[in-house]
């Protein structure tokens, strides 16, 4: 089953939307597979967010993922990677539609509550940066049955 890296950002941890955004993905059908509060290392921040380092906000970026903990997730389901996305919003909370994530918390793209990779490259790849693998769990839970 497809695997997508998600992250409560600090701003999120800050605000108490950690189990706000868990309940969403809970709800909606999706298996967590793996979860931690850790604070991100500048060396883990430039390597995740590497693909934006010739971006003016580069530094602002890394400043900001490791200035407090973040709530870091593997989670589970089909098609989970696009979904969470969905479920996000757009990057710009302003531009983020109501009911998704950004949408109804965010105010400004700098701090915009949760990450979730974009693609099933980016997905392996984060994972495994965060996760080592004897922190993913797999097990079966019942409600699958109800939803696939
Ligand atoms: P993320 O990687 O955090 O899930 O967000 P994303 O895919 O929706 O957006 P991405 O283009 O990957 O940008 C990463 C993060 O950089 C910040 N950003 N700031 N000041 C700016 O113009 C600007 N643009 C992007 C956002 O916090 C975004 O989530
Ligand atoms: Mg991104």
């Amino acid at each position: 089953m497809e695997k997508t890296f998600l992250m409560v950002k600090p701003d999120g941890v800050q605000r108490n939307l950690i189990g706000e955004v868990v309940k969403r993905f809970e709800s909606k059908g999706f298996k967590l597979a793996g979860a931690k509060l850790m604070v991100i290392s500048n060396e883990l921040a430039e390597k995740h967010y590497g693909e934006h380092k010739e971006r003016p906000f580069f530094g602002e970026l890394v400043d900001f993922i490791t200035s407090g903990p973040v709530f870091a997730m593997v989670w589970e389901g089909e098609n989970v990677i696009a979904t969470a996305r969905q479920m996000m919003g757009k990057t710009n909370p302003q531009e983020a539609a109501p009911s998704t994530i950004r949408g109804d918390f965010g105010v400004t793209v700098g701090k915009n509550i949760i990450h979730g990779s974009d693609s099933p490259e980016s997905a392996e790849r984060e994972i495994s940066l965060f996760f080592d693998e004897s922190e993913i769990v797999s097990y079966n839970k019942q409600d699958s049955a109800w939803i696939y």
